[in-house]
């Protein structure tokens, strides 16, 4: 398909959108009979990366250089790590969250689109590092972002100060917004899972829609508000629980 040198993707110093017309598929150390799409990454300022990995049945994905936390968007597939005989179950919206160093296959039973996020580990000496987990998307309890019951916030990762970043989901119903333009010292990785709206980046508006992926950089301002007929929702890292310095 020609799009005849247009795109809605758009890099600005201090936020990326990058819709799938722009997508650039490359292999990677890690990767079998698949490809890694990479989202943002430190080549664009950021902190972390964050990547779809796209797998063959059959492809596989090994451990990274860091911590990192995966997202199940479409597919059945086997996780084995070295605590457990038995092999886990994902499919679309199982997580993991997979501590440095922990040697671990992930393998397509059918072909498979994962959601990968990674980021060098910050310790605190008060705290023990973090343990290898696994959930379900759908078995999380939301909570109403300031009260209301119309943008529902869920938390993949634990409350706890041993998690150096956090990553939600948010669930809009048609018409919902965020409550206030946010500038915020943390960078926000983003990935537009269903419907769409306007997202405001900067001093910028831009249509989003499933699909899309954003980063916002530290202190991008930033608000969403949801348009059509269905629910809009997202998936988004943040830094968290660490002192700036
Ligand atoms: O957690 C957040 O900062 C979130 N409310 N930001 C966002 O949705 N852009
Ligand atoms: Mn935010």
């Amino acid at each position: 398909m020609h799009h005849l040198g247009h795109t809605t993707s758009s890099n600005k110093r201090d936020h990326l959108l990058l819709a799938p017309d722009t997508f650039i598929r490359t292999p990677m150390p890690g990767i079998t009979k698949g490809f890694a799409i990479v989202h943002v990454a430190p080549q664009a300022g950021a902190a972390f990366t964050q990547m779809t990995v796209e797998l063959d049945a059959n492809g596989t994905l090994t451990e990274g250089p860091t911590q990192r936390l995966i997202y199940v968007l479409e597919g059945k597939l086997t996780l084995q790590e070295p605590s457990s005989k038995k092999q886990h179950q994902l499919a679309p919206g199982s997580y993991a969250y997979l501590p440095t160093e922990h040697p671990h296959t992930i393998t397509a039973k059918t072909k498979a689109r994962l959601a990968v996020i990674d980021k060098p580990y910050m310790p605190l000496e008060t705290e023990p590092n973090p343990e290898f987990f696994i959930g379900r998307e759908q078995d999380l309890k939301p909570t109403a972002l300031n009260g209301d019951p119309d943008l529902e916030v869920r938390a993949l990762m634990p409350d706890s100060p041993q998690f150096d970043f956090a990553c939600n989901t948010m669930t809009y119903q048609p018409g919902a917004s965020l409550p206030q333009v946010e500038i915020h010292y943390m960078e926000h990785g983003l990935l537009m899972l269903e419907g769409g709206g306007i997202y405001r980046l900067g001093d910028a508006w831009y249509p989003t829609q499933a699909g899309d992926f954003i980063w916002m950089a530290p202190y991008c301002p930033q608000w969403f508000g949801a348009i059509g007929k269905k629910p809009a929702k997202y998936l988004i890292y943040k830094d968290f629980n660490r002192h700036t310095l």
